[in-house]
């Protein structure tokens, strides 16, 4: 935490994790903290993993964001981010969440990988991906951002962790042989009715490039993507509101589907 006092990026930390409990939005973090740069929010980010699992939380994977145009088009931040997924934000394919615990959730559909041996960066690629996946599935990542009106700048996002807040994976694991993750199409549903369509191409041009990506982000912060991991290589798809009712589907072309619903 080099060029910060740690003290500033525990409290900045704390406050994000109590506005997630209390549900409870609150001020974009850079306005009233402007030494916060992009390596400082990911000094945040790791503050709030550790309070995280002191609790009791267990990491389950990682997230990338802002890795598709429409992504980006539609929050206005131009650069692809990271963050972490614990057991707490699973939701089980079928299942349900309570919309009490969410200030303002929206829904996006994505393509999940899970990873067989360990990667590390600085020169992680697509192929080194690929031959390191053990499975893909269909996802849902469900976001909540902690800031007023879902308004934030690159640091202030990433330190709020991405707006992880829920995922949920399809039931049934795919393996590679067969799929082209390039062109495969993704539909998100919402009452049975098709809001968004997106394909694995509007995710850097290969969801497998997301997380090469994320690999080599990893090491530049000294750290590498465990074998074992859940990663959301995210949204190939604009996200939508979603309240207390609704229920969502994704359909991804060869890979299933995954759904839940919002009470
Ligand atoms: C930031 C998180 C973006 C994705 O898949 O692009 C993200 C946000 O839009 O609130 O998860
Ligand atoms: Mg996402």
């Amino acid at each position: 935490m080099s060029g910060a006092d740690p003290e500033a990026v525990q409290a900045c930390a704390r406050l994000l994790d109590n506005a997630q409990r209390d549900v409870r939005d609150v001020e974009m973090i850079t306005a009233s903290n402007p030494w916060i740069d992009v390596e400082r929010a990911y000094d945040i980010q790791d503050a709030l993993r550790t309070i995280k699992q002191a609790r009791g939380a267990h990491v389950t994977g990682m997230k990338m964001g802002l890795t598709s145009y429409p992504k980006m088009k539609q929050m206005g931040v131009d650069t692809p981010i990271y963050g972490f997924l614990t057991d707490e934000l699973a939701v089980d394919d079928g299942g349900t969440v309570d919309t009490a615990t969410l200030i303002h959730p929206k829904v996006e559909a994505e393509i999940a990988f899970v990873t067989a041996r360990e990667l590390s960066g600085p020169h992680c690629d697509e192929a080194q991906v690929l031959a390191a996946t053990a499975f893909v599935l269909p996802a849902i990542e469900l976001i909540d951002s902690r800031y007023r009106d879902f308004k934030f700048d690159l640091p202030s996002v990433i330190a709020d962790n991405t707006s992880a807040s829920r995922y949920a994976v399809g039931s049934r694991p795919s393996a590679l042989d067969g799929l082209d993750l390039g062109t495969l199409g993704v539909v998100l549903e919402k009452n049975g009715q098709v809001m968004e369509v997106g394909t694995g191409a509007a995710v850097l041009g290969h969801p497998a490039t997301a997380v090469a990506m994320l690999v080599n982000m990893l090491h530049a912060r000294g750290q590498t993507l465990p074998a074992g991991s859940l990663v959301l290589s995210g949204a190939a798809t604009a996200a939508i509101p979603v309240v207390a009712g609704d229920s969502v589907l994704v359909r991804a072309d060869g890979l299933g589907t995954v759904g839940f619903r919002l009470r």
